[in-house]
């Protein structure tokens, strides 16, 4: 029988799941907060429990989302950091290194925005897909220097996370023209960088993110506008590094078409007579990438598995929630 989880557990789980929780660095955090969450009201009492314990909440949060590699590599984090001969021993353990890690995620993210604003230029208008906090350090970054900065806002359908884009941007003051994803290439001749964030960023260099990313970068390119991810090395996918490729999340058809609209199209809402796809993210491969940034300092994409070697090198063996 699998361990009790704690409803933190449980809540970080389902809000990941719903996207009430969304964006890959957001998740790593909530992720790595639940499971200090866990360990600290665990009522385990023998080390294999609590170790047990902690492998099952760490699965439960694991198949929430498959797409965004910093959840993983937050429990890889937070687990390998797990050490003890006794339950409190263990469960101080736990909680520490959690703390460890989302204090770890914060100061990367500063540190790559401060990387990030230096390709910005006073007065530059960037581009923006989908809400990525790793980007928006950039800006807020370039602004803290300085620097005005435009952004060109697209909507992102289905789930519009522009509207957070635009916000946020709002609040810092910067002005924002919203456009629906389809009007992004006559846009680009108004625009001096392409900003995206990344789910995973595979060894080869190509960038895993929101669906309609990689058509954003071929048109950027060939409008001669430079696409920059900003990705903190948390992105970074250790399996892809022995060929494993990454796995692109399905999500739900009402996202795209509600019921009521089916009905309109079709006349039935049973879910049958067409398809409805509706893929999370997309690979934007290597070469429409012009740079990619993080805390450790900004790479062409096709020497990022040099920093990978470095960061995973000497990690082998199997996960450590599995038993
Ligand atoms: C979010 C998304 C973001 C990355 C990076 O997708 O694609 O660009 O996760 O975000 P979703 P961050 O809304 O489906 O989770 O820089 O905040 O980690």
């Amino acid at each position: 029988m699998d361990a009790e989880l704690h409803e933190s557990v449980e809540e970080a789980a389902s809000d990941i799941a719903s996207m009430e929780i969304r964006g890959a660095a957001t998740i790593a955090d909530a992720a790595a907060e639940a499971l200090a969450a866990q360990a600290e009201d665990s009522t385990a009492d023998d080390p294999a429990a609590f170790r047990a314990e902690m492998r099952a909440a760490a699965r439960r949060l694991r198949e929430t989302r498959p797409t965004a590699v910093s959840l993983p590599n937050a429990l890889r984090y937070v687990l390998r950091g797990m050490d003890g001969e006794t339950v409190p021993d263990l469960r101080e353990s736990v909680v520490e290194s959690a703390r460890e890690f989302r204090r770890e995620l914060d100061q990367a993210q500063e540190n790559l925005g401060r990387i990030g604003a230096n390709r910005l230029r006073d007065g530059d208008t960037v581009m923006t897909h989908c809400h990525s906090t790793d980007a928006l350090s950039c800006v807020e970054a370039a602004l803290d220097q300085g620097k005005e900065i435009e952004a060109i806002v697209k909507e992102t359908r289905p789930r519009k996370q522009g509207h957070i884009t635009a916000k946020q941007l709002r609040e810092w003051d910067v002005p924002v023209t919203l456009v629906v994803d389809n009007a992004a290439r006559r846009y680009l001749d108004e625009t001096d960088h392409v900003l995206v964030g990344a789910d995973s960023i595979a060894a080869d260099g190509s960038v895993i993110n929101k669906i309609g990313t990689s058509g954003l970068a071929v048109n950027a390119r060939e409008r001669g506008v430079p696409i920059m991810v900003a990705a903190q090395t948390l992105k970074l996918h250790p399996d892809t590094m022995t060929g494993h490729t990454v796995e692109i999340e399905m999500r739900d058809e009402r996202e795209v078409l509600t019921e009521d609209e089916e009905l309109e199209i079709d006349g039935e809402t049973d879910g049958e007579s067409f398809a409805i796809e509706n893929p999370a993210f997309d690979v934007t491969p290597p070469r429409y990438v012009d740079a990619i940034v993080t805390e450790r300092g900004q790479f062409p994409p096709e020497s990022i598995v040099t920093l990978m070697r470095e960061l995973f090198g000497d990690q082998q063996g199997g996960e450590p929630w599995e038993e």
